[in-house]
This record gives C-alpha cells, structure tokens and sequence, in this order.
C-alpha cells in the first residue's frame, strides 16, 4: 500500500522565533478596518455611475460590523459592476463571467467562517450566470449576492440586458427591445432564495441597512441594487430618485416578509416599485446539512486522520 503524506495542519504560532511568547490580539480589542484600510486601486468606473455608492457602503460595512481581512471573501464576475474586487483590498477574485456564484459557494462551503459577498451585474447574474443564480438560491448555500442592476450590459458598451425593458434602444436592439425581461426579485423567490430584498444606489442608508441584513441572515441573500449606468442607461431610475422628481417608497409594515405569495405579488409592482425585504425564511443552509452529513461520516471513523480516510477511499479505487 503506497501512503500519501499529508501534512499536519498549521497551528497558529505560540511562540515567536526568539522563544518569547506571543500574546494574542483578541477581536474585541482589534479596531474596525476603516475605507483607507480596505480600498485598493481608485475605481475604474465613469464618474457618476451607480457602483461608486455600492462599493462605498461595502467599505463602510465592513467598518460597522468589523469584518477583519482575513474573513473577508469579495467575489464577482465580469462587467463593469464585477470590477468591484480590484478595488477592495482583501481576499477575493475576479472571475468568469457568469461564474462568480459557484466559485463562491466552494469558498462558502469550505470556509464556513468567512463572510462571502458576491457584486456583479444584471447581464452577469441573469444570462450568462442564470443557472448558477437558480441553483445557488435552491440550495440556499450562505452568502450575500448583490447584483448591481443598471438595465444594460455597461462594459461592452450597451447591448440589451435580460433586465432592460420592452422598447429600449441598444447596439442589440437597434428597434428597440422585444423581449419580456426578467424581474430578478420574482426569479430569486421562485427559485428558493431565504432572502430577498431590492434597494437603490441613490439612497445609501437603505443599501447599508440592506446589506447588514442580508450578512446577518443564515443562507443564500439577494440584494437587487438599481445602479444607474450614467454612460449608456442615463435617467433609469429616476422615477425612484426624489432628486429627480421620482419617488422611494418603503415596503410597509404590513407585508409579511414570509408570505411568499405576497412577495411575489409586491414584487410585480411596475418601476419605480418598493424597497426593502419582500422575503425571508428560514430554511436549512447547504453548509449546515453537508456539515451535518460530514459528522456523521467522521463519527464512524472515530480515530482516523484526514489523509487515512483519504488513503482509503484511493484504496478503493484501485
Ligand atoms: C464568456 C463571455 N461572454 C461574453 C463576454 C463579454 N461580456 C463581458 S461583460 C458582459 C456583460 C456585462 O453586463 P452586466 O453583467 O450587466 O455588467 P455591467 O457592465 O452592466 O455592470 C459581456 C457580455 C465575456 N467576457 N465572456
Ligand atoms: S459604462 Fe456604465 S456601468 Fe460601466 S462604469 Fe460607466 S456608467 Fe458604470
Ligand atoms: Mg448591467
């Protein structure tokens, strides 16, 4: 029998090299990380575009709520939103297009401590990523998935999004769009998501509240975040943006966030529609039910180390 050696895991260090002992930072004592702390590069995007605020209530985020670096994991895909890694100096990745959700749920999955966000936009999340949107919310794997809806693709300078209305002019749809678009809010119930919520980068107060939400809750939170793309998609929003004669409305108290029909029903509403949790519940997690399936596995080979179990799964290969 041929034995593959696996390391023993690195503990942390007790002592430095010197022999002195290291005295150990306790989180309560670690200061928040501030923006000067986790913003990387100046950001790319075209002044006056949406995803500024987004990235902004991130940084502010993991301020509030102390995220340290090292349990931060910031993923996208790509299009102009899925820049949004380059410009956070933390652990992350820039992916595939459309394949952010199943890099992330392997981090997810694997690393339960971490706090995993996905950004990325409409084209990214709905077309070429559309499965992987369905299946992740299925399995209800935790994450927090903000999709920076600006109606068009932005980064390949305008073609039509499967969330840009009937009627809108793009280098796809030089007519005008035919196509019955898709309402991301509908999608995400349907296909199992425990958390659903719609916010706007013009009100940065209710992005925050959005966001700290949707950390706090145990499995797969959506966020549809309006973004306008002020380059090809200028004025989107702004029947939702008092600034600009529109109007922000509330859900209210009333609606019942685990009605899930009642959702789905406020969820119709035309543009400039409501803001705020249409859904919630609690559902099992993937990581909890896999986590569980793992114990059980582990509590019939009691004394085994990783790599003997290992060994003898290759055995049975043989
Ligand atoms: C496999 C593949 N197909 C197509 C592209 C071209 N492409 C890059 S980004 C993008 C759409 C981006 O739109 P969206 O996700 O809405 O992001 P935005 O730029 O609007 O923020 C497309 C079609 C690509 N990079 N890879
Ligand atoms: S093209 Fe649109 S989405 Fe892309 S950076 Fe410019 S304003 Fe933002
Ligand atoms: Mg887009």
């Amino acid at each position: 029998m041929t034995t593959i050696a696996i390391p023993n895991a690195v503990l942390p260090r007790t002592t430095r090299t010197s022999g002195e002992p290291v005295t150990p930072i306790l989180d309560a004592d670690r200061k928040g990380l501030t923006k000067k702390d986790v913003a990387a590069d100046h950001p790319t995007w075209c002044p006056g575009c949406g995803d500024f605020s987004v990235l902004a209530l991130y940084f502010k985020l993991i301020e509030r709520r102390k995220i340290w670096h090292e349990k931060i994991t910031t993923v996208a895909g790509i299009g102009c939103s899925s820049r949004f890694p380059y410009f956070v100096q933390a652990h992350g990745a820039h992916y595939i297009h459309g394949r952010a959700l199943p890099f992330a749920s392997g981090v997810s999955l694997s690393r339960p401590d971490l706090h995993v966000f996905v950004f990325g936009g409409d084209g990214d999340a709905f077309s070429i990523g559309g499965n992987h949107f369905n299946h992740t919310a299925r399995k209800n794997i935790k994450m927090t998935y903000v999709v920076m809806d600006n109606y068009v693709y932005g980064l390949t300078k305008k073609q039509t999004s499967p969330t840009s209305p009937i009627g809108f002019k793009s280098k796809t749809d030089i007519w005008g769009a035919v196509d019955q678009p898709i309402n991301p809010l509908k999608q995400a119930i349907a296909a199992g998501a425990t958390f659903v919520a719609r916010t706007t980068h013009t009100n940065a107060n209710h992005v925050l509240q959005m966001m700290e939400a949707a950390m706090d809750h145990d499995g797969f939170s959506f966020i549809e975040c309006l973004s306008e793309c002020i380059e090809f998609y200028a004025g989107a929003f702004d029947s939702s943006n008092p600034r600009k004669g529109g109007k922000f409305e509330l859900i209210g108290p009333e609606h019942d966030v685990t009605d899930e029909m009642a959702a789905y029903k406020l969820a119709d509403e035309p543009l400039p529609g409501k803001f705020g949790i249409f859904y919630k519940a609690n559902r099992p997690t993937k990581n909890k039910l896999e986590a569980d399936i793992i114990a059980s596995s582990r509590a019939k080979v009691k004394d085994q180390a990783d790599w003997q179990i290992l060994q003898r799964t290759f055995d049975r290969m043989k």
